[in-house]
């Protein structure tokens, strides 16, 4: 398949803005301005890209505790969610959620979520409203490689395999668990082996590769539409960062982080469009000042608005 240069450079202005967001985060983290946990998505920008540069306003995802870069690629408004993260009432929840629980229902975002793996069953009951009222919608279900392990992962895919749903599971394999690494974990190189258990199609795709994660989600989105089932996607990536923000990563081997760190998904992305002549350097730097620009901006919003009242700290809380 032939990207045309239109969404390879859309998919570029993602992945920067989702950088740029993340980097910005860990910034205002260390200075203590953010409240609660952060954990960050930098060098897994083409996961959640390439999945979601084949899904439109009306279809579903269901996100993790590593989340902004989803949110922002399905479409999330950076400056509500910078205020989300800061606590403040004009953020997507209100400032009552945080960086682990950003929603937005109207975009299809069915919500970040602290709970590893409980992300699967959400989907697969997306999956299954979207097969009973015939809508034709697909759900893209984001997750990581620790959370393949969980019973909710298993029930999941046997499920939506069972009722064809049509729902997207992808596994991203950043190698961690938190400090404890996949060997350790499961035996199974390739998490994409365990769609063999519930029949169902599994692809292990290089997920630093926005295009190869593009390719992979898009036959699964096509089979999904058709009504043909859910499928599994390893994105085999790296996180560069720590677990969380403050954790110093002693864990990982510096040889295998430098190895990594040469295959960061941006730089590979803009070396292809300078490749291609899809864009100049001057382009490049025109679309991170863009970024720049609207990040800032997000940062201003959120320092700008009020906290919450704590009047109204038991609203949207329960269902009426
Ligand atoms: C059910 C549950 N068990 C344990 C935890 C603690 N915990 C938070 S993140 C994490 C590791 C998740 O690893 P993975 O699914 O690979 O995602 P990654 O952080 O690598 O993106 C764990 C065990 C939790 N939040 N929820």
């Amino acid at each position: 398949m032939e990207l045309t240069k239109e969404k390879l450079l859309s998919m570029y202005r993602t992945m920067v803005r989702i950088r740029t967001f993340e980097l910005k985060v860990a910034e205002l983290f260390a200075a203590g301005k953010v409240p609660g946990f952060v954990h960050l998505y930098v060098g897994e920008e083409a996961v959640a890209t390439g999945v979601c540069a084949n899904l439109t306003d009306q279809d579903y995802i269901t996100s993790t505790h590593r989340g902004h870069g989803h949110l922002i690629a399905k479409g999330g408004q950076t400056k509500l969610m910078m205020a989300e993260i800061f606590g403040r009432a004009t953020g997507y929840c209100k400032g009552k959620g945080g960086s682990m629980h950003i929603a937005d229902v109207g975009l299809g975002i069915l919500g970040a979520n602290g709970i590893v793996g409980a992300g699967q069953p959400i989907a697969t009951g997306a999956g299954l409203a979207c097969k009973y009222k015939k809508t034709n919608r697909v759900v893209a279900c984001f997750f990581g490689d620790g959370a393949s392990n969980r019973g909710t992962f298993h029930e999941a895919l046997n499920m939506a395999s069972i009722w064809k749903l049509p729902v997207i599971y992808v596994a991203e394999n950043n190698m961690y668990g938190i400090s404890n690494y996949q060997r350790n974990h499961m035996n199974v190189a390739d998490i994409a082996d365990r769609a063999a258990a519930y029949g169902i199609p599994g692809v292990a795709v290089d997920g630093n590769d926005v295009v190869a994660v593009y390719e992979a989600a898009a036959e699964a989105v096509a089979r999904a539409r058709k009504g043909d089932g859910p499928s599994l996607i390893e994105c085999k990536t790296w996180r560069h960062r720590g677990h969380f923000e403050g954790d110093p990563a002693i864990y990982k081997n510096p040889e295998e982080q430098a190895a990594w760190l040469k295959k960061d998904p941006i730089p590979r992305l803009e070396a292809k469009l300078l490749d291609l002549k899809y864009a100049t350097q001057a382009d490049l730097d025109q679309v991170q000042a863009e970024a720049t620009a609207e990040i800032e901006e997000a940062v201003k919003f959120a320092e700008s608005s009020p906290i919450p009242s704590a009047d109204d700290v038991l609203t949207d809380v329960y269902a009426d």
